[in-house]
């Protein structure tokens, strides 16, 4: 049996299983907003839209610099992540997207690729450079990454990156992507070990090469970080400076906001209000951290967090800020304990639920509220809709688009991980 057969299967018998107990949640729900005055019919047909992608890199296990626990069944090659990606969003309904890393799924056949991404219905979204790891050393010690790419000194490294970069989006743009992901390393371990400003402007100075090479309707996403690898400074340390990189590059370089790249206790969904502000919001990467840049399941540590996120993009979008271009929705995670397709289904989910949530807000209310300086009165709104048990209409959304009413336990009762595991054994798959 194939293991799409497998998963139409466990769907099906799900869906028989739990039908009436779902139709019995979801008549609860819609009843309730709508004594609230809020359509449940709006917020399923916005939540069929969204579309939330896949990173290939962590469709196998994680790791960290301390070990790394390869998984049964991790996918070999690029085409059996696109298996997997299409695998989640037969269950989801909403991951129909894959967002590659060069050159970990490089490919010598794009023309193959694409078609596999057809046969599959999975599409290309934003394509991520690595200028962080040098692969096969280059010959010439001053074109390696260790001190740099492109805010190097040595014009070497920097003229590498930037073919790099330019490479991915040729590749990106055969594949089908729009927007090439640029995350830097670059940055010192000590003081004094670069200037800042000399270290921006070469920044600058090489992205603006790699935005000309921008095809028709691409973007170029930078993504802040404000440490590891490097522990003293990082050339794109906060929203600040990734700000001030997109707008010296132009209109269609925007700012990625990765939420584990945040000091502890940064005001995430303020800094996304500020980008939403400047029209520079590209895109997520979602997961969730305790510490530092943990790649943890989303919404599993801060749920409140990732609520109020989803709120400041609810309120955008009843705002037409995003007429122009909407955010980039992508998870970015990386799993030691977890199955990584269990993990993806995990964090899908949390962002389907808050995104919902953050529709129930009364908006009415919480505008007077603030129109009253009646700061309890605006917490009112916001936990009211915290507190409202949405996930019939995040099942509903799913069900109507033939997806799992409850992926988890569907994709448990596939067998589909004791499948692949069975075909392609112990090997570790390309990422981190
Ligand atoms: C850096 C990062 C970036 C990716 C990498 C895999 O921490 O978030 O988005 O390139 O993880
Ligand atoms: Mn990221």
């Amino acid at each position: 049996m194939s293991e799409t057969a497998r998963l139409t299967d466990a769907i099906e018998s799900q869906r028989r299983d739990d039908a009436a107990a779902h139709e019995a949640d979801f008549a609860h729900i819609a009843t309730k907003l709508s004594r609230r005055g809020i359509d449940p019919e709006t917020i399923v047909a916005r939540l069929s839209k969204l579309r939330i992608a896949v990173p290939s890199w962590a469709l196998g296990a994680g790791g960290t610099r301390f070990g790394r626990f390869t998984q049964a069944g991790e996918p070999r090659d690029i085409n059996e992540k696109i298996a997997d990606v299409a695998a989640i969003e037969k269950l989801t309904r909403a991951n129909g997207e894959i967002s590659l890393h060069i050159p970990w799924d490089r490919t010598d056949d794009p023309k193959g690729l694409r078609a596999y991404l057809a046969e599959t219905g999975i599409v290309c979204g934003p394509i991520n450079s690595n200028t962080f790891q040098d692969g096969e050393r280059p010959n010439d010690p001053r074109a390696s990454y260790r001190f740099g790419s492109v805010s190097n000194v040595w014009e070497e490294a920097r003229a590498r990156a930037v073919d790099h970069m330019v490479g991915v989006i040729a590749l990106g743009h055969a594949l089908g992507s729009q927007a090439l992901t640029v995350w830097l390393s670059d940055g010192t371990n000590h003081p004094g070990q670069h200037s800042f400003r000399g270290a921006l402007d070469r920044t600058i100075d090489s992205l603006a090469k790699v935005y000309a090479a921008l095809p028709e309707g691409w973007s170029l996403y930078t993504e802040h970080k404000p440490f590891e690898p490097a522990f003293y400074s990082s050339v794109n340390f906060d929203w600040g400076a990734s700000l001030l990189i997109a707008r010296s590059l132009g209109p269609r370089a925007r700012c990625l906001v990765d939420l584990g790249h945040h000091l502890p206790n940064a005001n995430i969904e303020q800094i996304v209000a500020m980008l939403v502000h400047q029209g520079r919001l590209g895109g997520f990467h979602f997961n969730d951290s305790k510490y530092g840049d943990d790649d943890l399941t989303t919404g599993s540590i801060q749920p409140y967090q990732l609520f109020l996120i989803c709120r400041e993009l609810v309120d955008a979008e009843r705002d037409g800020a995003f007429a122009a271009h909407a955010p980039d929705l992508m998870i970015d995670a990386s799993h030691n304990f977890k199955d990584p397709i269990e993990d993806v289904l995990q964090s899908t989910e949390a962002i389907l639920i808050a995104y919902a949530q953050a529709m129930t807000v009364d908006a009415a209310k919480l505008d007077t509220a603030r129109a009253e300086n009646d700061p309890a009165g605006a917490q009112e709104s916001l936990q009211d809709a915290f507190r409202t048990d949405v996930r019939a209409l995040v099942r509903e959304a799913r069900r109507r688009k033939g997806g799992a009413l409850d992926p988890i336990s569907a994709f448990r009762l596939s067998g589909y991980r004791q499948a692949v595991a069975h075909k392609r054994g112990f090997q570790q798959a390309t990422g981190l």
